[in-house]
């Protein structure tokens, strides 16, 4: 049982690592209106994402990892898309990476789902162009 659970410890950090570096290498998610295939969206206890809009082309992949930079639970979870990030009860301190896909330009939500937080105000958008 121990034994185990040191095993599941060494493959969450070999991931989170495996993660920042996958992300740091792709970057480009934070430059001004350009458009993404990968992206990093903060959560606030605000009942705010940060950016609240990223672009993306038609049929591209947009890789979303999300962090929880407050203190309670939030949700990233898109919708419309052939192809949605459903990333739940990330803690505070945390990240999830997902995928969202769409063929069709259009406008598609980002909502945090936990009770109450779209009714905040939680919510963003992806532009598909
Ligand atoms: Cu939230």
């Amino acid at each position: 049982m121990q034994r185990w659970k040191v095993v599941a410890a060494a493959v969450v950090a070999g991931a989170l690592v495996a993660g920042c570096g996958g992300s740091g290498a792709a970057g480009g998610g934070a430059s001004a209106g350009g458009d993404a295939t990968a992206t990093t969206i903060i959560g606030l206890d605000t009942m705010k994402f940060n950016p609240e809009t990223v672009k993306v082309k038609a049929g591209t992949p947009l890789k979303i990892t999300f962090r929880n930079a407050g203190v309670i639970a939030h949700d990233l979870v898109t919708e419309g898309g052939s192809q949605n990030a459903k990333l739940v009860n990330v803690g505070s301190n945390k990240s999830q990476d997902g995928t969202f896909l769409a063929s069709t330009p259009g406008e598609y939500k980002i909502l945090c789902t936990q009770p109450g937080h779209t009714e905040a105000g939680m919510v963003g958008k992806i532009i598909v162009e």
